[in-house]
Order: C-alpha cells, then structure tokens, then sequence
C-alpha cells in the first residue's frame, strides 16, 4: 500500500508507522488520518504484526489537526468540522479496535488530536523532552479523538477538566506522575526503549493480549455482571489457544515460553 504521510517498516513482529509531516510537527491532514487508520485496521488483519509502535519524525509527536486544511484562507471552501472529527473517529476506533498492543512512542510535543491518538493507545513512552497540550480550548474547542473519553478515567475529573479547560502544558514527568503514560526515558534513547518494549510486547501470547484489550475496552461501560460473564467468555477462548498450552508446558518444564500468537 502506498502512503504520502507515513513511513511504515516492521521488524521482529513490530510493525512501526511514523507520521512523517515534520514540517508541521506532523499535524494531521485527512490522508494522514486515513493512511493511519487503515494501517491499524490492516495490522489487525496480518498475523506476522504482532504489537504496533506509532511515533512522529522530526521534532515533534503530532501538533493535532492541521490548521491550514481546517481554516483556509478566505476563498476557499471551509470543511465542516465536525466531519474531520468523524474521520479521527475512525481512527481512535481502529486503535482500540486492533486486538494486539500498541505503543506511543510520543518523541515531541502531541497537541490536540495528537495528544489524543497518543492517549488511545495501549503505553505511551514519551521522552523526557516531549509534553502533552489539550490545545483544542484554545482555538475554541472542545478535546475530541476520545480525549473527553480518555482522560478522566486516567487523570480523574479534576485533572482532566483543568488539561482541557485551560489547555495547559503537561511535561512528560508529570505525566507519568499522573498515571496518563506508561514511562519516560531520556530523549536519546526513545527509540530504542519503545523498540526494545514493543518487540518484548510482540513475544507475548498475543491473542491473550487481544482479550485482555477487548475486556478492558468493554469494562469502561459496563457493570460487574456483564464483565464476569465476559471474562468467562474471553477466558474459554484464551484456554483453546495454542499460548496458553505452551504456557503451562513451559512452567511445568521449568522453561521459558515461546509464544507464537496462536
Ligand atoms: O477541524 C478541526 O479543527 C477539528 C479537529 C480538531 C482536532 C485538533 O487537534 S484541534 C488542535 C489543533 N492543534 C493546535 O491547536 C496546536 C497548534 N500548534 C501549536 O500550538 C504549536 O505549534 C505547538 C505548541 C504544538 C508547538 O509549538 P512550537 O513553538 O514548538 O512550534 P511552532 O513554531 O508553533 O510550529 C512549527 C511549525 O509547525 C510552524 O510552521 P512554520 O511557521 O515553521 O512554517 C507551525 O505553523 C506549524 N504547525 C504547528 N502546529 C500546526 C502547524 N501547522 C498546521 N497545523 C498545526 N496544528
């Protein structure tokens, strides 16, 4: 498949999507956005992805929409925004969707819908340098691309309405700090952390990772009883896969697993 606005390449079961507009700190047109959704949706799909690391090229994560393409000069036609945000939806959806993990490598600032995409994934690992901004309030919106979704259930209501009402700068530490993302690590050293935690990710009993993912997604909405009745069902199908026989093997044999996502 052929992408103008991301840079793809898998390695040891990762497969490695880059948002690649560093000129504008990756802020997201409508084909990125596409090219970003159906690379989630067709990593589903490949049996040899078996964890998805998302990064930005350049300076930055992602600075949200692309300004230019929402507000065009006078003279040109004028999008409708809530349509952009139903094609972002997609994309947070095809994110949650994916059963298999997914990890933010956040290298810069992630503004707007970039903090956002970040949030939807599994762990985020972000650079000591990079920081989080719910800029949407400062050009008079509201946090979209799951954002009103997300962050009170990670930051609780409090924070999460300070982040989005006055659309401040939360640096990576305090991020952490918060619970909002999995770790930090030093600038330099990003890349081959989230590689290295993404290719640990990819050995792991995949299917099971995918359930644990559908379990959690469904217990957002839901009460005790529905959850147990879903762990019941998920929990059948984990015991049939192939993982879960090499799990038990390996622990009786006193031996390390190889797990091959079947
Ligand atoms: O349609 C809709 O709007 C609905 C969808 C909403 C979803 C959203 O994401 S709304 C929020 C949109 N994002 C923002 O408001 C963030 C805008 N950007 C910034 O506030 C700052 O750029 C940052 C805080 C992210 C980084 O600041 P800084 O000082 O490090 O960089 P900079 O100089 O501002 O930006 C560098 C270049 O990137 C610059 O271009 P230039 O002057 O070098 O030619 C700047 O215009 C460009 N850029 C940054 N963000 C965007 C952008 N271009 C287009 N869209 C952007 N979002």
């Amino acid at each position: 498949m052929d992408n103008r606005f991301i840079l793809r390449s898998a390695d040891a079961g990762v497969l490695t999507l880059t948002m690649n507009r560093p000129e504008v700190l990756n802020s997201c047109n409508r084909g990125m956005v596409t090219e970003l959704r159906q690379a989630f949706e067709g990593a589903g799909a490949d049996a040899t992805v078996r964890a998805v690391l998302l990064t930005g090229a350049g300076r930055a994560f992602c600075a949200g929409q692309d300004l230019a393409e929402a507000a065009p000069p006078p003279g040109k036609p004028v999008p409708d925004i809530g349509d952009i945000v139903v094609g972002y939806n997609g994309l947070i959806l095809a994110i949650r969707r994916l059963e298999k993990p997914v990890v933010a490598a956040v290298n810069g600032v992630a503004a707007g819908a970039g903090a956002n995409i970040a949030l939807a994934a599994d762990f985020v690992i972000a650079s000591a340098e990079a920081s989080f901004i719910q800029a949407f309030v400062k050009i008079g919106l509201i946090p979209d691309n799951g954002g009103t979704f997300f962050l009170p259930r990670l930051v609780g209501l409090a924070r999460a309405t300070s982040l989005a009402m006055l659309g401040g700068k939360v640096a990576a530490q305090q991020a952490k700090d918060w619970g909002m993302i999995h770790d930090v690590a030093p600038a330099e050293a990003l890349m081959e952390t989230a590689g290295r935690f993404a290719r640990q990710l990819a050995g792991q009993p995949t299917r099971a990772l995918g359930l644990i993912k559908r379990a959690f997604n469904a217990s957002l909405g839901s009460d005790l009883e529905a959850q147990l009745a879903l762990e019941a069902r998920l929990q059948r199908e984990a015991g049939r896969t192939s993982d879960h026989t090499e799990g038990v093997r390996a622990f009786q044999e006193k031996r390390a697993p190889s797990f091959t996502g079947r």
